[in-house]
């Protein structure tokens, strides 16, 4: 598939997918959602890929749904936003959710919309400080999806959660660290610097283990704490029987840098 929508490229265990409809504010039609859904079918299928970017091009992250897709003419029949949902934005959250290495998400700009919970469902934020996020949907009469119902009461609390989604007023990136919505916001000239550098932190890291991490975070989600030691426990099995754990534990001894296959 040639893409129209992003630029994606893989190097040296690092996926790069950029948003690229910077005049639209890097908002999603039907033809950019099949083109994202394809590059992380590729970074799934490419087993070297040990870390993904996703970022935005020009001064926008993302502004979400493409609104001058939706025909709200007077008249009209309606668009079915449930299989819009369905068919592009549930797999594309879960998608990333699943897959199994860190997700890393540089917000260049104004995350909006499905544009500011795209980036909650990655693994680790950062954003440029210009940046912001904006539960956009009240605006237009619609409820925060893309899986910001569930990860804002969870990563601000409720009365947090109420205000972004009732109110959709902006975040900024600052305040967004404040409240823990985000992990980083940094100088936006030091975003590149600062993101290409986390990239060559996880490109050699021990991948199944950060992969088994990001599993057991997301499922205490639900879990008991009985459910989670016993997850922790059957995890801890598996990546002990791995060659990044006898390497990680090699090198310490030998107090030498360890080299992480990610296997
Ligand atoms: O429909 C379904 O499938 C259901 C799923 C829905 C998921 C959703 O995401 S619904 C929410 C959709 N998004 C929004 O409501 C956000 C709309 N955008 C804005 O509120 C503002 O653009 C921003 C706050 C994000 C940024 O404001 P500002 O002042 O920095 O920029 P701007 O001037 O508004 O936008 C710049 C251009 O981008 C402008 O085009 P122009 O006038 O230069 O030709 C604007 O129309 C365009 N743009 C921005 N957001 C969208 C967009 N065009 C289409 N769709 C957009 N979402």
């Amino acid at each position: 598939m040639t893409y129209e929508s992003i630029l994606f490229s893989i190097d040296g265990g690092i996926a790069r997918l950029t948003l690229n409809r910077p005049d639209r504010l890097n908002s999603f039609n039907d033809a950019m959602h099949a083109e994202v859904r394809d590059a992380l079918e590729r970074v799934k299928a490419e087993a070297s890929t040990r870390v993904l970017l996703l970022t935005g091009a020009g001064r926008g992250f993302c502004a979400g749904q493409d609104l001058s897709d939706r025909s709200v003419a007077p008249g009209s029949a309606p668009v079915d936003l449930g299989a819009s949902i369905e068919r592009n934005y549930k797999p594309l959250i879960l998608g990333l959710r699943a897959l199994p290495l860190p997700v890393v998400c540089a917000v260049n700009g104004v995350a909006a919309g499905a544009g500011a919970n795209l980036a909650l469902a990655c693994d680790l934020v950062l954003a440029a400080k210009s940046a912001s996020f904006i539960q956009a949907f009240c605006k237009i009469g619609l409820v925060p999806d893309s899986g910001g119902t569930y990860f804002l009461p969870r990563l601000v609390g409720n009365a947090r959660a109420m205000g972004l989604a009732l109110l959709g007023d902006k975040l900024t990136a600052e305040q967004a660290v404040q409240w823990g919505l985000i992990w980083q916001c940094v100088d936006d000239a030091s975003l590149p610097a600062v993101t290409d550098a986390l990239l060559l932190h996880f490109a050699k890291a021990p991948t199944r283990g950060l992969a088994a991490v990001k599993h057991a975070i997301q499922a205490a989600a639900a879990n008991t704490l009985t459910a989670q030691m016993d997850l922790e426990r059957d995890l801890q099995r598996a990546l002990g029987n791995g060659d990044d754990y006898r390497e990680g534990v090699a090198a310490f001894v030998a107090k030498r840098p360890p080299h992480f296959t990610g296997r």
